[in-house]
């Protein structure tokens, strides 16, 4: 039976169709659930849905109507005229909404299904939109979406349906990625950061600055037109102030991307140090459970051990390595190697000393190493310490830190100094900027906003030359052209494509 091997050949479609075409997907995961959901957004969307299910009522906008869904052979034409009698025979007789009377419909009854349409333009899409609730069996869900398929329906690509929201100009670029975000998102910070900006609030924020950008452009572009008359329309103290209108605006909003991309991203943190610093330890202290194995002996882990946690809603990839040092042991040696690139590629990393023994020259080399990175030194089994003294090892102990590593007291054992450490983690991340309504997140948002930065610094530079305005304007339009890419409005197909493309199916 080859149309039941579901998961052997899942289709997936490669490309967007026209928006004259109707598209189907299944919308919930793959697998089985207590609920599947099969989605058509098109013209011809309730249409095929009708033939797809018996439906025991008539569509009414946004309100959920019960179904049967029926196996293949009632889907030949026949059988769909007889079910569209007979639906709106139900429609009238109120009483058969509820139960399936018809003995034929019974017997081929393979689910009970939600049929809830979305009359265009509100619905999700903006089109005609129809969501068939059946029971989460992927084989029946692979039957909706074979049958609406052979009834003329396109298989959707990824995103397909939030495309065409964006094409219909319900949402805008900045939504459509933020309803990606909010699938993805991996905490509630993350989940509210993807919900506003669903909402709005990136291009909300965009919104008054372009359109003071317009206002000047309009201003010259009268300028020029009456150029003739020997009319100054604009000083150019006039002009610098409105670009300045424009330019201190957008700083801001570039300087969010710092707290917004980590937000939108997470980081990865590296813990590092020699063996027996307490690596491990701090490790599990951090992740709040018993994750890497801890003993007094020198050289334990071996290998990376990685956990994710969140801090103060960023996710934070956290990566407990094997102690640096020469070791003659084959497998540790792999080890420290692998601590070395793991160093590498982490955009944070907590060096770790014990404390009773302070730094030794492995310590120094990689702190040295660190000196322009995002580092932190844990000051650790500091609840051997004498009273919270520093240790006396050594003369001056902190001899060959950076001053650019903060350094911090911590006990793994006690946990005291473990906040500490996570607010110096969540500074160090951040930049200290805090969250705000509107954030940059992707590096997509990024560069739209500082091309739009450097071209109103040309702009500036062409007041300053006593450029002629044709020029200035040119300037201009590359800002404006870059802030509308943010939004969607002059975004490259090809930008699209792959935006879209990295959606789930049926989103
Ligand atoms: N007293 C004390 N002992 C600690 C502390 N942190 C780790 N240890 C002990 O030091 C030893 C090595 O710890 P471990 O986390 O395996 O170090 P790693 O080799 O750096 O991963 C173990 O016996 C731990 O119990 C601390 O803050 N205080
Ligand atoms: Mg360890």
């Amino acid at each position: 039976m080859p149309e039941e091997s579901v998961a052997s050949e899942s289709v997936t479609a490669e490309s967007v169709h026209s928006a004259a075409e109707t598209i189907v997907a299944i919308s919930t995961p793959p697998g089985r659930g207590g609920i599947g959901i099969v989605r058509l957004s098109g013209p011809r969307a309730a249409e095929i849905a009708s033939a797809l299910v018996r439906l025991r009522g008539a569509l009414v906008h946004a309100t959920a109507c019960l179904a049967d869904v029926l196996d293949s052979d009632m889907l030949d034409a026949d059988a769909y005229s007889a079910k569209a009698d007979a639906a709106e025979a139900s429609a009238a007789n109120p009483e058969s909404a509820t139960e399936t009377s018809d003995p034929q419909i019974a017997s081929a009854r393979i689910d009970e299904a939600l049929v809830t349409w979305f009359q265009s333009p509100r619905s999700y899409t903006g089109e005609d939109l129809v969501e068939i609730a059946a029971h989460g069996s992927p084989v029946v869900l692979d039957h909706l979406l074979r049958s609406a398929i052979a009834l003329g329906a396109q298989l959707a690509a990824p995103g397909e349906f939030t495309q065409r929201a964006f094409l219909s100009g319900r949402i805008d670029l900045t939504q459509a990625e933020a309803v990606r975000d909010l699938i993805e998102a991996q905490t509630l910070a993350q989940a509210r950061l993807a919900a506003s900006q669903m909402g709005g609030a990136l291009s909300l924020r965009v919104q008054p600055v372009k359109h003071a950008l317009l206002e000047l452009v309009a201003l010259l572009e009268a300028g020029i037109d009456f150029a003739e008359d020997d009319l100054a329309v604009a000083s150019d103290q006039e002009i610098l102030r409105r670009i300045a209108l424009v330019h201190s605006p957008l700083t801001a909003l570039a300087a969010t991307y710092q707290h917004g991309h980590i937000l939108h991203d997470g980081l990865t943190l590296a813990i590092v140090g020699r063996p027996n610093a307490g690596k491990s330890s701090l490790f599990n202290a951090l992740v709040q459970r018993e994750r890497a194995i801890v003993t007094p002996i020198p050289g334990t882990t071996r290998d990376l051990v990685t956990e994710r946690i969140a801090l103060n809603g960023i996710p934070l990839e956290l990566v407990d390595t094997a102690g640096l040092r020469e070791s003659t042991d084959e497998v540790e040696r792999i080890g420290i190697a692998r601590s070395r690139t793991a160093i590498a590629d982490a955009a944070l990393v907590l060096v770790v000393v014990d404390s009773t023994l302070g730094l030794d020259d492995e310590d120094r080399a990689l702190l040295a190493l660190l000196e322009d990175r995002a580092a932190i030194l844990a000051w650790n089994k500091s609840d051997l310490l004498p009273n919270g003294s520093e240790p006396t090892r050594e003369s001056n102990p902190r001899a060959g830190i950076p001053a650019s590593i903060p350094v911090l007291a911590t006990s793994a054992r006690t946990g005291s100094g473990l906040d500490e450490l996570r607010a110096a983690i969540l500074r160090l991340a951040t930049g200290g900027a805090a969250a705000e309504s509107g954030m940059l997140t992707t590096l997509r948002h990024q560069q739209a906003v500082s091309t739009a930065l450097d071209a109103l610094a040309d702009a500036r530079a062409a007041v300053a030359n006593a450029t002629p305005h044709e020029m200035l304007l040119l300037d201009l339009y590359r800002a404006l052209w870059a802030l509308d890419a943010l939004t969607g409005q002059t975004t490259p197909d090809d930008v699209l494509h792959l935006i879209f493309s990295t959606f789930c199916i049926g989103k």
